[in-house]
């Protein structure tokens, strides 16, 4: 309904639509319609009443919202179904039993808090209410598990293009799963299977977005390393328009690899944005610390560094923690 009256709004963006006509296009009563404009004022938008001349949307509100994501969203199958929840313990979870239980490839998940929000092997993701883009997507791709870890990349490239698309700033990879800005993460990605052996149930990507989340919140041996695009613009950016451009990049580059095979793209782009190549890093593993220097992605998204003594060697992602020598990257 909501969804309905807003259509209807925008097609009359430079006139009043009164309650009356908007009650009779869609169909319900002119109290209904009321009521829908309460929730839209209180989603963020703009919407001018004059009585006798009915409504005006005035400014387009920042919601997460499905009625609104899903029809302004251009895309086939990325988003198609979306869904919001004020608060879960961790979107990735919630998709996971959603995949589980037979949700359609590209089926969203959002959350507007995450109470257990997780980074990769157990570490915590935290995740305030209202600011920032916690959200993950469903896939069921046809390749194998030991394929899997390139949808972090492909991930990480369709974040960084649409950072840069809205923000038009230095935006970066830190290989495999952060988003920097101004050398602090603005981003983290988790991907997660379900697969046997040798195939693949489904994947879940879960990514969180520190969009206009307060850094000086956040726990000291956090903040040091941690940053949102708020602070660092010093003004609040559209969460609604960075998801639906995440969600917009993510396709076209998922719909690269998983259905034509095709990766060079992404990879492309995650090296040309990298800010690990080029560096001396510190591998940390379950095993041991290595110093090397990073120098290339292989063609699957892994990482090549070199030894002090010039062997070459390829770094799994799955594995490892990735550190800059001097600084976080
Ligand atoms: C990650 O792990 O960076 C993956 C984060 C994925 C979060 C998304 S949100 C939606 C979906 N649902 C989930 O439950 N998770 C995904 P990792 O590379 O392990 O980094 C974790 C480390 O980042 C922590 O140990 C902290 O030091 C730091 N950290 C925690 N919260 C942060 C934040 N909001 N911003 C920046 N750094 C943070």
């Amino acid at each position: 309904m909501k969804k309905q009256i807003l259509e209807v709004l925008r097609e009359h963006k430079d006139t009043f639509v009164s309650g009356e006509d908007l009650s009779k296009k869609i169909g319900v009563s002119r109290t209904a319609v009321w009521k829908h404009m309460k929730q839209l004022k209180e989603d963020g938008y703009q919407i001018e009443s004059v009585s006798r001349k009915g409504y005006h949307l005035v400014k387009e509100g920042d919601t997460l919202d499905p009625n609104v994501l899903e029809v302004d969203l251009k895309n086939e199958y990325i988003g198609k179904k979306i869904y919001h929840f004020e608060s879960v313990d961790s979107t990735n979870n919630v998709a996971k039993k959603m995949a589980h239980e037979g949700a359609i490839e590209g089926t969203v998940v959002i959350a507007e808090e995450q109470t257990k929000g997780r980074g990769r092997l157990g570490r915590e993701w935290l995740s305030p209410k209202g600011d920032g883009i916690w959200m993950s997507i469903i896939l069921r791709p046809e390749i194998s598990p030991s394929e899997a870890m390139i949808i972090t990349q492909v991930t990480a490239a369709a974040i960084t293009l649409a950072m840069r698309k809205i923000l038009h700033e230095d935006i970066g990879i830190k290989w495999p799963n952060d988003i920097v800005l101004h050398k602090k993460k603005v981003c983290g990605i988790l991907t997660e299977m379900s697969a046997e052996l040798d195939s693949m149930n489904f994947i879940v990507v879960g990514m969180g977005v520190n969009a206009n989340v307060d850094i000086e919140d956040f726990p000291e041996e956090v903040k040091d390393k941690a940053i949102s695009m708020k602070t660092y613009f010093g003004e609040a950016v559209s969460r609604k328009d960075l998801t639906m451009q995440i969600l917009h990049e993510f396709e076209a580059l998922y719909s690269d690899f998983a259905k034509n095979g095709d990766i060079k793209k992404t990879i492309d782009i995650c090296k040309k944005y990298s800010v690990t190549l080029g560096k001396r890093v510190k591998i940390i593993s379950r095993q041991k610390e290595i110093e090397a220097e990073a120098i290339d992605l292989t063609k699957d998204g892994q990482l090549l560094i070199r030894h002090d003594n010039g062997e070459i060697e390829e770094v799994l992602s799955g594995e490892v923690s990735v550190r800059g020598l001097y600084e976080y990257v």
